[in-house]
Order: C-alpha cells, then sequence, then structure tokens
C-alpha cells in the first residue's frame, strides 16, 4: 500500500458505514456503487503499478447534479474523495491512498455540442480523448492535444493535470484551448464558467484554477475547448544522430527551416528506442544511433510539405547532424514511427520497478541528468534513459530497478530534484505533482507561492476532503 511505502499517516476523516453505502444508492441506481473488492480494486491501482489504495467504494455519477449531491454529503460527513479519470496519471494523483471514496468520471462521457465553424467542443469531463478526437476529425477539426494514453484518459483528467503531450509545440497547451469548464467546489457547489468564447474579460479567469489542480480545488464536470483544422499534410522524419548536442542544433535549424507548419519536435535516447522496439516487437526503420528524433509537420500542401521535410533531411545529412534518416507521409509508416515513441512509457514497465521523473530544464542542460543518474547508481539500476519533447524543455528520465527499494529510492531522491533546482528547471513539466511529489514542491516552487496555494485550496475546499495528500506539502 502506498500508505505503508511511502509512510503518511491518515487524516481524521470520517469512515465510511452501511448507512453512507445506502444514501448512495438513493442518489446513484445500485450499479453505480461499487463495494465489491475485485470491482474496486482496478480503481486502487495506478497505471505504473507505483501506488495502491485502500478504497472500498466507487461511485460512478452520470450528471453533474449527482456529482454536486455526493460532494455535499461527503463534505457534511467529512469523507474523503479522490476524483479519477482514465487513471493513466503517472504521480499516483488518480487513486486513493487510504480508505477515500473513488468518484469515476467514466459514466459522464456524453458531447454535448460541436460548432464546426469555431471549433468549441462542448462535451463532459469523463469524455475519453481518442473518441472526442475520433468525432472532431470526422468534421475536419483535431483535438489540441495528443498523447501516449488518448485510448484511455479523459478530457476531464487532462483538464485537471493540465496534460501537455506530442503536439504542444504546435497548438500551445490547455490554459490556452480551454474555453472554459463547468466544476463542483467541495461543498457541492456548481461554478458554471462554461463559456465557449474566445474572449471573455469578466474579471478573474477562474477556469484557470481547475486546470492543473488535480481534484484539489473541485471536481471538473464539463469542458470547453478549441479544436484546430485538420491538417491537410502530415509527414514525419525520423532520424538517428551522434550526439544530444546536434539534436539542439537541428531543433534550431528545423524551427527556422520549417517554421509554422513544425508540429511535433521529440527525442529519444538510443536505450529508450531499442528496449522498445526489444520489449514490444516494434519495428525500427532506421538502424541502430546513440540518440533520434521524430519531427512532424503539419501543413496543407502534402507535395511542398514533405519535399521541405526531405530537404531538410539532405541538407542535415550533408552537414553532419543527422546520421541517417527517414522521411513519410503515408499513414502507416507515420504509424510505426510515432508507435516507437509513443510506447516507450509502457515498454520498460515489464522489465522491472520504474521511478519515473518527468522535468523541466533549460535546453543546454536538457539531457544532463541523464548520464549523472547512470553514474550516480552504476550497477544498482537496470536501465537509466531519456526521452521526451524537446520543443517544450521537457525530458522524461525512467530508471529501472529489477525490484523497489528504499535505498535505491534514497539514491535517486531527493538528489534529482536538488539537481533539477540547481539547473533552475521544474520537478514537474506534464504529468503534476499528485501524491509521488507534494514533499518535493518546493524544490520548485517559492515558500510564499506555496502559502498562496494552500489559502486557495482552504478556501474552496476547507474541510480538505477533495484529494488528500497530493499535491500540496503537509504543513
Ligand atoms: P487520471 O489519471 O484519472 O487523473 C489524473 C489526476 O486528475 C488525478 O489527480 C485525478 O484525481 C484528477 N482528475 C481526473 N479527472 C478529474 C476531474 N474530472 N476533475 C477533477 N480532477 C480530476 N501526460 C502528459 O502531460 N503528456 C504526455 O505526453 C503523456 N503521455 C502519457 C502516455 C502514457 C502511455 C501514459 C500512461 C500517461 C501519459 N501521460 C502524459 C500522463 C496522463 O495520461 C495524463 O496526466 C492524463 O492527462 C491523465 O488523464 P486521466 O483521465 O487518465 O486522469
Ligand atoms: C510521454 O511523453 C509521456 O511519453 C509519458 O509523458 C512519459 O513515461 C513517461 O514518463
Ligand atoms: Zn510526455
Amino acid at each position: 500500500f502506498s500508505s505503508e511505502k511511502y509512510k503518511v499517516k491518515r487524516k481524521p476523516f470520517g469512515t465510511i458505514e452501511a448507512s453512507d453505502v445506502d444514501y448512495f444508492k438513493t442518489v446513484l441506481s445500485e450499479d453505480r456503487v461499487l463495494t465489491d473488492d475485485n470491482d474496486v480494486l482496478p480503481f486502487n491501482i495506478d497505471w505504473i503499478k507505483n501506488c495502491r489504495g485502500q478504497s472500498k467504494l466507487v461511485l460512478k455519477p452520470k450528471t453533474t447534479q449527482e456529482v454536486s449531491t455526493i460532494l455535499k454529503y461527503c463534505n457534511q460527513k467529512r469523507l474523503a474523495v479522490c476524483p479519477q479519470g482514465g487513471n493513466t496519471g503517472l504521480v499516483g494523483g488518480s487513486v486513493p491512498v487510504f480508505d477515500e471514496i473513488v468518484l469515476s468520471f467514466m459514466l459522464m462521457n456524453k458531447i454535448i455540442s460541436f460548432d464546426e465553424i469555431s471549433g468549441a467542443l462542448i462535451c463532459e469531463a469523463g469524455c475519453i480523448l481518442e473518441n472526442l478526437d475520433n468525432y472532431v476529425r470526422e468534421r475536419n477539426l483535431i483535438m489540441p492535444l495528443d498523447l501516449g494514453a488518448k485510448g484511455s484518459c479523459h478530457i476531464g483528467g487532462n483538464i485537471s493535470t493540465n496534460a501537455g503531450g506530442l503536439r504542444l509545440l504546435r497548438y500551445g497547451n490547455l490554459h490556452g484551448s480551454v474555453l472554459g469548464v463547468e466544476a463542483v467546489k467541495a461543498d457541492g457547489t456548481v461554478i458554471d464558467c462554461l463559456k465557449s468564447l474566445k474572449k471573455d474579460n469578466t474579471g478573474y479567469h477562474l477556469k484557470h484554477l481547475f486546470i492543473g489542480s488535480e481534484g484539489t480545488l473541485g471536481l471538473v464536470t464539463k469542458v470547453a475547448i478549441h479544436c484546430p483544422a485538420l491538417p491537410k499534410a502530415v509527414s514525419v522524419g525520423f532520424f538517428g544522430v551522434e550526439k544530444f548536442e546536434d539534436i539542439l542544433r537541428l531543433y534550431a535549424n528545423a524551427k527556422s527551416s520549417l517554421g509554422e507548419i513544425l508540429s511535433a519536435f521529440e527525442m529519444a535516447d538510443n536505450d529508450s528506442i531499442s528496449s522498445t522496439a526489444k520489449n514490444l516487437k516494434l519495428p525500427n526503420p532506421i538502424s541502430d544511433y546513440p540518440f533520434y528524433v521524430l519531427l512532424e509537420t503539419h501543413g496543407s500542401d502534402e507535395a511542398h510539405d514533405s519535399e521541405k521535410l526531405t530537404r531538410f533531411l539532405e541538407k542535415e545529412m550533408e552537414s553532419g547532424l543527422i546520421l541517417d534518416g527517414t522521411v513519410t507521409s503515408d499513414p502507416a509508416k507515420m504509424q510505426t514511427i510515432w508507435n516507437l515513441r509513443e510506447n516507450i512509457a509502457a515498454a520498460g514497465l515489464v522489465e522491472g520497478y520504474m521511478f519515473k521523473y518527468d522535468v523541466s530544464l533549460p535546453l543546454r542542460n536538457y539531457y544532463s541528468l541523464v548520464p549523472l543518474l547512470r553514474q550516480r547508481l552504476g550497477a544498482k539500476a537496470s536501465r537509466v534513459y531519456g526521452y521526451g519533447h524537446v520543443g517544450d524543455g521537457n525530458i522524461h528520465i525512467n530508471v529501472i530497478v529489477p525490484k523497489y527499494s528504499p535505498e535505491a529510492s534514497s539514491m535517486l531522491e531527493p538528489y534529482i530534484f536538488e539537481e533539477v533546482a540547481k539547473l533552475k528547471g521544474s520537478i514537474s513539466a506534464e504529468h503534476g505533482v499528485g501524491f509521488r511529489k507534494p514533499q518535493f514542491i518546493h524544490y520548485s516552487k517559492d515558500a510564499n507561492a506555496l502559502q498562496l496555494m494552500q489559502q486557495l485550496k482552504q478556501l474552496m475546499d476547507p474541510n480538505g476532503i477533495l484529494n488528500p495528500y497530493k499535491v500540496l506539502p503537509e504543513i
């Protein structure tokens, strides 16, 4: 259990009694109140299997009104609640720590409206990202974010974590593309900020409080989001590179040569790609290189775009920055390349216990922690590898050890966070703070800013029932 592994003490919340379960059965139909251990178990374990809670109750509301009624009751009875979307979060935020009630959004999955001209999509929080993307693609638009977990993650979970993903460099982050949200406060009050306007300067921009607050300030029930146009032409380049410094030069050159059509610039080291190809039996279209770059363009003229990308490849092979590479606009071939990149997160899980770090660093230091950690852990680690969103200055560093041990953990933490702080980076670039990092948040957040966060929490959730033990450090 997470509470034992990470030595956390239960806060004095109420405990669920039979009368509470009976009450919830009057609010929801009986089949939406889960109490059987086998039914509840998957909601207690996170995707990476690092964290495990002890909840005995899962509620599956279908409407905002039901969410509001549940929270009002929980607040009065001081029952703690863990909101859960697709449960793909990587920092233990989506699963309970003790016996918090899991409130799952999986049945709040309706599309409410879609304006094909403005691109404004309004939907419930539990819609799966990929389903939304398929829906808007049929209408010539795309979702403004894409990530490897798209088949399971919910838009409400994406907003609650302020998920970044593979094309943030082109389409920006959710603080830009979310037009409005409807959210429910801890006491059950519904906050309706569900505007689908591009411009609305009527006072404080409250929707931003719910974007990235990981279910600690309120539960997101509906979302209005801006969808950009479906690109008419997509091309992908996959390149082998000798050393990390060359990736940075390639990135600068890609920005100037490809300019407005650049939609992704991702990197992975050899360890990331070769083990993903091996563990998941995925083909690698080029051979073995120390580093790889995946570059994508979204434009309007296929011949023009792929020619531009091919010219880029030729020029950079001549300059020596690219050792070998391939460029394609064929959907199946592009998918093969993206599969290699998107599956790095999953591929290592079969090898042992994985410590995951998701940090922002100044670009010149982007890869510097990988060799540092390799040296520090030596033979204690089976593998240390780095990959990520170069265009966003965000690297993912995975450390695999044969088995979890507090010794391995203490060699890594807080060391890695201290190094990130020295380099003026962020200890969480896109995955959030969740359960795994509140005690380290001070490495990236000023004390006065943290105090203001605590005050906001106190204002919006005075009894602390929303996702306790997450995001905010103990004071
Ligand atoms: P969950 O995991 O269920 O929850 C995440 C957090 O949000 C929890 O704190 C939870 O309590 C809270 N929450 C969920 N729904 C609500 C709601 N409606 N209201 C209030 N709080 C809520 N992340 C990235 O940023 N970029 C990536 O490229 C990326 N790639 C990934 C690839 C893989 C294979 C996997 C497994 C994960 C990846 N992630 C990535 C992490 C994860 O997918 C994202 O954080 C995602 O946004 C979580 O959505 P979810 O619905 O699964 O939320
Ligand atoms: C990605 O970019 C995700 O693939 C997951 O953010 C990163 O595995 C990870 O840590
Ligand atoms: Zn990522």
